[in-house]
């Protein structure tokens, strides 16, 4: 029901709170130890570990009989249910946060049919918490003293809704997009990832290059936020997971935007599908031209 989609949303909150908290208490740390997983990319640190084990149980104590899937503690092969499951990310840009680039956020969803229907992205390094529940918007609150001891009641914060429409999108050539680089270096995902970079700074459009800039920021999760709050007109990325996107897609569709498959012609990715376009523009027919002309451009 909507009430307990708004304690779930209340108790994430406090949940993001509680792991922004630990993320800052590494910040005198210069170079945050970390140990790779698949390769030298693929890192994990303490507090990726600490935080997630305190997501699950907190979670699990408020809601015992919902599922739980958590970057940290994921088993290979585990599929994700139509019975309400929290999605987490615990700290979702390691490699910016062991190098201490404030780039990186925890990432903290509710699904329930396999979509996202709570989204909480908090980055305590800026004080950004984003928030959102199906069909009720989404916000951005900005909270001003994240580092202090103070209960988070009595912190200053102001609210925004993420619903003003962006400008216009006239064409490809007026949108900086964000294209990360994910943690493979081969295969077919990395070949294609370079050359969708290539192809997006090289070819040319009327005036200039086929696209206004890329960047790579680190964070699929803040991606998705700062496609939703406008900063970013697109964001292209395939080989992510589940608990990379999951909280910044209900936090994208509520303010207006879309996501699509990374792949051309994938209009309805699925929440496992690993690939993933995400953009917002005025209108509906922008959100999709701009869809269009990259998928145009992979061959
Ligand atoms: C990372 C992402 C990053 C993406 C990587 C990776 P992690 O998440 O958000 O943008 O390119 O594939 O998944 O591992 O730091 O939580």
């Amino acid at each position: 029901t909507e009430t307990d989609l708004q304690n779930v949303h209340d108790l994430l909150i406090s949940i993001a709170m509680e792991g922004g908290k630990t993320m800052l208490s590494a910040e005198h740390e210069f170079l945050i130890a970390a140990s790779t997983k698949n390769n030298t990319s693929d890192l994990v640190t303490k507090y990726d570990s600490q935080i997630e084990a305190m997501v699950e149980s907190r979670t699990q104590a408020a809601y015992p009989h919902f599922g739980f899937l958590g970057e940290e503690t994921f088993k290979h092969g585990t599929k994700l249910l139509d019975t309400p499951t929290f999605v987490c990310d615990p700290i979702d840009g390691t490699l910016n946060f062991s190098k201490g680039v404030p780039n990186c956020a925890i990432s903290l969803a509710l699904t329930l049919n396999k979509k996202p229907v709570v989204g909480i992205v908090y980055n305590p390094f800026r004080g950004d918490l984003y928030t959102a529940i199906k069909n009720r918007g989404a916000f951005l609150t900005k909270i001003s003293s994240p580092s202090s001891s103070t209960e988070m009641q009595k912190e200053k914060k102001f609210k925004l809704p993420l619903h003003p429409i962006p400008p216009p999108m006239p064409s490809l050539n007026t949108c900086l997009i964000a294209l990360e680089w994910g943690n493979q270096r081969s295969g077919p995902n990395w070949s294609l990832r370079t050359s969708v970079h290539n192809t997006l700074l090289t070819a040319q459009s009327e005036g200039g290059a086929m696209c206004k800039s890329i960047r790579s920021n680190g964070s699929a999760a803040l991606d998705f936020c700062y496609v939703a709050q406008g900063s970013l007109d697109a964001y292209w990325e395939g080989g992510v997971w589940i608990w990379d996107v999951c909280a910044g897609w209900c936090i994208l569709e509520e303010a207006g935007g879309m996501v699509a498959g990374a792949n051309p012609g994938d209009w309805e990715p699925g929440l496992e599908g690993r690939t993933y376009f995400a953009v917002r523009a005025a209108k509906i027919e922008e959100q999709v031209g701009v869809v269009e002309a990259v998928w145009g451009i992979m061959g």
